[in-house]
């Protein structure tokens, strides 16, 4: 995959940066994305029904033990080169901000920064009664664990689908996207609203949108440089070019 002289020479002039990524940018960590089938005995669920209120509602323990699951593979994985050249890419700059879709904590982890959690983060857990997050909690086996507090279920800290989203967090993402002279879209199927209205709000303020990703997407069309192929490949020789 080469990358194109014209955004090397246009980012080497670039100061202000914000990149939102997806689960696209763990699939070489060996974490499943959510279009990938699932294995084993969740084949048979869509992440989609399970990442939601009401499955929770029905089945505390089916998703509270996805998520366990989920939780487990995040914390026998690890970063991969896509995040770390993120890190790189973040040190060259004086303004950069990373929007994360993914809950996997990988970001952070290889040590980004300025990281917004759109969606949340699977390592943390909190009362369903909105007590707060606790800090650690016993896995009894087949009980979902319970807030030490109001003795409410507990569930991972992450915005199911229907959930509303932080304000803080997506105010400051979309701050970050106003602001920046390239926007970078890694790892995403950009289905996902609203986090996927990032990219046009980049466009229409005239930021260069670049998107990294193995296939194609409703935002291919639109954006002005689309690198099809592998993030863990891309973005180190992508960093190395501009800033090495
Ligand atoms: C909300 C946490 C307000 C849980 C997740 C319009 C406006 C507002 C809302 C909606 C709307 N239309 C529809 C909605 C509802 C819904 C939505 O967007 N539905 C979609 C499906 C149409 N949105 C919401 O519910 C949001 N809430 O808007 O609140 C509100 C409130 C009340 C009432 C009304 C409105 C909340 C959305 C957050 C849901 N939670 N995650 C958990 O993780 O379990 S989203 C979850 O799915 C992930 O976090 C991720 O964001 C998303 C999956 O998307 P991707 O990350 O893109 O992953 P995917 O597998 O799809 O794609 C991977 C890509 O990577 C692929 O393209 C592949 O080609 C590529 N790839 C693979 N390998 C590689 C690679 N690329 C590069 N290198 C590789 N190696
Ligand atoms: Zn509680």
């Amino acid at each position: 995959m080469k990358i194109p002289k014209e955004l090397v020479q246009f980012l080497k002039k670039t100061t202000r940066i914000a990149v939102l990524t997806g689960a696209g940018i763990s699939a070489e960590s060996g974490l499943k994305t959510f279009r990938d089938a699932q294995d084993g005995h969740w084949s048979k669920y869509r992440p989609e029904d399970l990442a939601t209120p009401q499955a929770f509602a029905r089945d505390p323990r089916l998703v509270w033990d996805w998520y366990a699951m989920r939780r487990n593979k995040a914390a026998e994985a690890s970063p991969n080169l896509g995040h770390f050249a993120l890190v790189e890419m973040e040190r060259h700059l004086n303004d950069f901000t990373l929007i994360t879709q993914n809950v996997d904590g990988y970001h952070r982890q290889a040590g980004s920064k300025n990281v917004l959690e759109l969606h949340g983060n699977i390592q943390k857990v909190k009362c369903y009664d909105g007590c707060g997050v606790v800090e650690s909690w016993e896995e009894i086996d087949n009980e979902v664990p319970r807030c030490p507090n109001c003795n409410a279920y507990l569930r991972p800290d992450v915005v199911w689908f229907g959930e509303s989203l932080s304000l803080g967090v997506i105010n400051a993402a979309h701050k970050a996207t106003l602001e920046c002279q390239a926007f970078f879209s890694v790892g995403t199927s950009a289905l996902v609203q609203p986090a996927a209205s990032l990219a046009h709000t980049a466009r229409q303020r005239g930021a260069i949108v670049v998107e990294i990703n193995l296939d194609p997407t409703p935002l291919t069309s639109q954006v002005d440089f689309a690198l099809h192929g592998m993030a863990g490949e891309i973005l180190p020789k992508l960093v190395e070019k501009v800033w090495g």
